[in-house]
C-alpha cells in the first residue's frame, strides 16, 4: 500500500519506531490510531504530546488490540512480535500487516545496505557509513541503530543512469525487523550468527529463519557478504541467487576480506569485475599477490585499526567489502580504519585515570560479546559482569575467564551473577571476586581500588540490565558519569 490518505492505520507500539512511522502516515493523510499495551500513564509524556499536537489518536491498556479488524493497515513496531497479531482473532481478514521497515523498502527510490548478524551489526553499519561518506556520497544510516529510516525518506535521491550521485541507505536490521520481510536489499551483509533473543523468537530456527530473510529474496543483481566463520552464516548461501563474497577471521577466502598476517586482504578472481547498482570493485592487478586466478590486494595492516578487539575484524572485512562493492576507494576506506572509534557502549575508551582505562561495553548483553571483550586485551583486566537474565549458557564464558591469564578481578551484579559465578570458580582460581554490590558508584569506586597503572577496568556484563538500571545505555551511561567523578 503507497497511497495512504484517508486509509485508517493502527500503529501498534508506541516507542522510537511507532512515533515515525505514526507522524510519516499522518502527513500522508491517514487516520492515525497508535495503539501499546502500556497504560497512558505509563507512555512516554513527550511522545504523546507530539502525537496530540498531530491529532493522532491513542488506544493504550490491556485492550489495546481489541478493535483491530477496524483498520485497513497495522504497522507493527519491531518489539511486537509478528504472530500476536498475525494470530488475532480480533484482526479482519483483509487487513494488511506491515512494519516502518517493509514500508520503506516499498518506498525507498536508492539501494539498501542492509546489515544483520547476532552481534556487530551496528559497529559494522556504523563503518560503512562513515565510508560512504568520506568517499562523498550521499549515504544515510537508520535501522536497528536506532534511527527510523521512514524519518529520512523524503531526503533520498534516486541514482542517476550513470549511477552517480544518487543516495545509498544503511541499515542496521534486527531479527525483529526482519521476521516478516518479503524483500531485500541491493547489498547484504550477514555477520556472525549464534542465538539470541529466545525469549522472543520461538527456537533458534525461527531467529535464523528471521535474520536470513535479508538474503532470500535477493536476485543475481544483488550482493551478499556472508561471515565464513559462522555456520549459521555460512550455511545460509543456499538460500539466495545473489553474487556471493566471503569474509574470514580465520581462513583466506578466493572472493571477499579476510585477515592474514596482520593484514586485511582483499580477493578477487581473475578479470572479475563486480558492478553493483552504485560502483564498481574491478582492482588493479599490480601489486597483487596469490596464484594466477586469484588476486590478492592488502588493504591494511591491523596495528593502524583504531577500532579494539580481534572480533571487529569481521566487522571491518565485511565493511570494507560492502564499501568497495559501491565504489569507495581504498585510500578513503583506509582513512576511516585510522579513524573509527567504535559506538558508544560497545568497547568504548571512557577515559584513562591515572594510568588506569576504563572502557563501556554495556552493550554486551550475551556471553560471545563479553568473551570477545575480555579477549580484546592483553593487559590485567578487572571485570563488571552480570545483570538481568536472558537465558544465556554461561558454560564457555565461565571456562575462558578461568583460562585468562589476564583477568585479575571480577566484580559480580545482578540477578544472573550466581548463575556467571558457578561457571568460573574452582579452587585454585586465584581470581578475586567482589560481590553485593548494589549501585554504579559504589561499583566504580572498588573497581578503581582494585586497579594498578596499566589495568584495564571493563564494564561488560553478558547479560541484560532491566534488574539494576533501564535499559543497556543507562547501565553505560551511569558507568561513564561515575568513571568521569573518579579524574
Ligand atoms: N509494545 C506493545 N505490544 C507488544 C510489545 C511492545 O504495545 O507486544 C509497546 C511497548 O509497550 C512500548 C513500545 O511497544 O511502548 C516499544 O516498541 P519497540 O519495543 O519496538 O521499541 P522502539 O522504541 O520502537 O525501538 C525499536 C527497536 N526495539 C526493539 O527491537 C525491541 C530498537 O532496537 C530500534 O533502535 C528502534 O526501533 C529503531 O529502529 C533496540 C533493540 O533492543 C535498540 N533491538 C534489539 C537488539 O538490538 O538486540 C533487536
Amino acid at each position: 500500500m503507497i497511497n495512504f490518505k484517508g486509509k485508517k492505520i493502527a500503529v501498534i507500539g508506541l516507542g522510537l519506531e511507532g512515533l515515525s512511522s505514526a507522524l510519516f502516515l499522518a502527513k500522508r493523510g491517514a487516520s492515525v490510531f497508535v495503539l501499546d499495551q502500556k497504560e497512558e500513564k505509563d507512555l512516554d509524556q513527550e511522545f504523546l504530546k507530539i502525537l496530540r499536537e498531530k491529532d493522532i489518536k491513542i488506544i493504550s491498556g490491556k485492550n489495546y488490540l481489541d478493535n483491530l479488524n477496524k483498520f485497513d493497515l497495522i504497522v507493527r513496531s519491531p518489539g511486537v512480535n509478528i504472530d500476536k497479531i498475525q494470530n488475532s482473532k480480533l484482526k479482519s481478514q483483509n487487513s494488511i500487516i506491515t512494519s516502518q521497515t517493509k514500508l520503506f523498502f516499498d518506498l525507498c527510490p536508492c539501494p539498501i545496505i542492509g546489515v544483520t548478524g547476532t552481534k556487530g551489526k551496528g559497529t559494522t553499519s556504523a563503518l560503512i557509513y562513515e565510508m560512504l561518506q568520506k568517499h562523498g556520497i550521499n549515504a544515510y544510516l537508520g535501522g536497528n541503530i536506532g534511527k527510523p529510516p521512514l524519518d529520512f525518506l523524503d531526503k533520498l535521491s534516486e541514482q542517476s543512469a550513470s549511477r552517480q550521485g544518487g543516495s545509498v541507505v544503511v541499515l542496521e536490521l534486527s531479527s525483529f525487523q526482519l521476521q516478516d520481510f518479503t524483500q531485500s536489499p541491493h547489498i547484504a551483509v550477514m555477520l556472525m550468527m549464534t542465538s539470541e533473543h529466545l525469549d522472543y523468537h520461538k527456537d533458534t530456527k525461527e531467529y535464523v529463519d528471521a535474520k536470513r530473510n535479508i538474503l532470500k529474496f535477493q536476485t543475481k543483481d544483488d550482493y551478499v557478504i556472508l561471515n565464513k566463520d559462522y555456520p549459521a552464516s555460512r550455511e545460509s548461501d543456499i538460500h539466495t541467487d545473489a553474487k556471493m563474497f566471503y569474509i574470514s577471521r580465520d581462513n583466506k577466502v578466493e572472493e571477499g576480506c579476510f585477515v592474514e598476517d596482520g593484514k586485511i586482504f582483499l580477493s578477487l578472481l581473475n578479470g572479475v569485475g563486480v558492478a553493483t547498482r552504485m560502483g564498481n570493485v574491478r582492482r588493479k592487478t599490480s601489486n597483487n599477490t596469490g596464484s594466477d586466478n586469484v588476486k590478492r590486494e592488502t588493504i591494511i595492516d591491523i596495528r593502524d585499526i583504531l577500532l579494539p578487539g580481534e572480533h571487529n575484524l569481521e566487522n571491518v572485512c565485511a565493511a570494507v567489502m560492502a564499501a568497495l562493492l559501491c565504489g569507495v576507494s581504498k585510500e578513503n576506506i583506509v582513512k576511516v580504519l585510522k579513524t573509527f572509534k567504535g559506538l558508544e557502549h560497545r568497547l568504548e575508551l571512557v577515559s584513562n585515570i591515572n594510568g588506569v582505562r576504563f572502557y563501556d561495553d554495556s552493550f554486551s548483553t550475551i556471553p560471545e560479546t563479553t568473551i570477545a571483550a575480555i579477549q580484546a586485551f592483553k593487559d590485567p583486566e578487572i571485570l563488571i559482569l552480570g545483570g538481568s537474565s536472558k537465558n544465556s549458557d554461561f558454560s564457555e564464558l565461565g571456562r575462558v575467564i578461568r583460562d585468562s591469564k589476564n583477568v585479575k578481578a571480577i566484580i559480580g551484579i545482578g540477578v544472573e551473577w550466581p548463575r556467571i559465578k558457578k561457571r568460573i570458580t574452582n579452587n585454585e582460581l586465584l581470581i578475586t571476586i567482589v560481590e553485593g554490590l548494589r549501585d554504579m558508584h559504589s561499583i566504580v569506586q572498588k573497581a578503581y581500588k582494585l586497579a594498578k597503572p596499566g589495568d584495564v577496568v571493563l564494564l561488560s556484563p553478558a547479560c541484560a540490565s532491566f534488574d539494576m538500571f533501564k535499559n543497556y545505555k543507562d547501565r553505560g551511561d551511569q558507568f561513564k558519569k561515575e568513571v568521569r567523578r573518579l579524574a
